[in-house]
């Protein structure tokens, strides 16, 4: 099936949208993500950037967005201080009803492991990871070729697993998970800055950045001995900086050789959570 149509990924900073045509995005636009928006006027921002892409009714549409998508389609946040308006929202038959029934969402981490594993960094691998370091810490899990899912939408969760070097509560409510260290939020309070993309330009706050790649070297090590990875892929902005998987990969030469799978970045770059949410959006309509 050749991946052609439009796609969004809503994150906790911005969102994005794009045309995509054979698996490559064509056309693209971003804008800043309103963290306190509730879903209705998500679903405007997201009109407003398909009709700028020249998007028609009943066009395949897939849209990622940060937080847990249900089976029923419903929306929740689970760090409720990334997106503060967003609690058991209908996403799903919203989109459906406004834009046909080819659109679809899907938490965005899920989305990108999958086209990282089909069209990406993951091609080849038997049991492969996705994460996404970026506003939170995001995962997807594709074992033995499948998109590992659930019923409530929670699995591939990874960032709200524990890190040892944590010790702060998450909005999702849980202490000391990888993403209360790790994540961009987490990054930015801790240096006193408004966003770790100025922790990053600011420079002199190496311990931080460090404390984050450390407990994503944690985590892999962890998800390495329970789910036996052969390779991790990381993307996000703060994942894709320049230096960050150097010092993850600095980190991870503690683990015995057993628990260090390959990791790589991200090949498909900031676009595998659009790439990925038109494939699961154009499956989903083919039944
Ligand atoms: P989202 O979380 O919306 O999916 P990103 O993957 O862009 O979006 O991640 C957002 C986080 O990355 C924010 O904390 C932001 O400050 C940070 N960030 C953005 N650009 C950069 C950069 N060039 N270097 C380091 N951090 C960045
Ligand atoms: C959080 C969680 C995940 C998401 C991940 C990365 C919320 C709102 N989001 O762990 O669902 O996949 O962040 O998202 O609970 P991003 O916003 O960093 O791209």
């Amino acid at each position: 099936m050749s991946v052609s149509g439009f796609a969004v990924d809503l994150g906790g900073t911005k969102t994005a949208a794009a045309r995509i045509e054979d698996g490559q995005v064509v056309a693209r636009l971003q804008t800043s993500t309103d963290a306190g928006a509730d879903m209705d006027v998500q679903v405007e921002v997201i009109a407003g950037l398909l009709a700028e892409l020249g998007y028609g009714h009943g066009e395949a549409l897939g849209v990622a967005v940060t937080g847990r998508v249900d089976r029923q389609g419903d929306w929740h946040a689970i760090n409720t201080g990334t997106l503060r308006g967003i609690s058991a929202a209908p996403l799903g038959a919203t989109l459906r009803r406004r834009f046909g029934h080819r659109a679809h969402c899907v938490n965005d981490a899920a989305a990108a492991a999958l086209a990282e594993a089909r069209l990406g960094a993951g091609r080849g691998t038997y049991n492969f990871a996705y994460l996404t370091v970026s506003t939170g810490v995001g995962g997807g899990l594709v074992l033995g070729g499948r998109l590992i899912d659930s019923g409530n939408g929670l699995a591939g969760h990874v960032g709200f697993a524990g890190s040892r070097l944590g010790d702060q509560r998450c909005g999702s409510g849980r202490l000391g998970t990888v993403e209360s260290v790790a994540g961009g939020r987490a990054i930015a309070a801790a240096a006193g800055l408004p966003d770790a993309r100025s922790v990053f330009e600011h420079g002199g706050f190496d311990g931080i950045v460090d404390r984050s790649a450390a407990a994503i070297a944690g985590l892999i090590g962890d998800l390495t001995a329970i789910l036996g990875l052969d390779r991790v892929a990381v993307g996000g902005s703060i994942g894709l900086a320049p230096g960050y998987l150097l010092r993850v990969l600095r980190h991870l030469e503690d683990e015995p050789p057993l628990f260090r799978p390959e990791v790589v970045p991200a090949e498909l770059n900031h676009d595998s959570g659009l790439v990925g949410a038109l494939l699961i959006a154009q499956e989903a309509s083919a039944g």
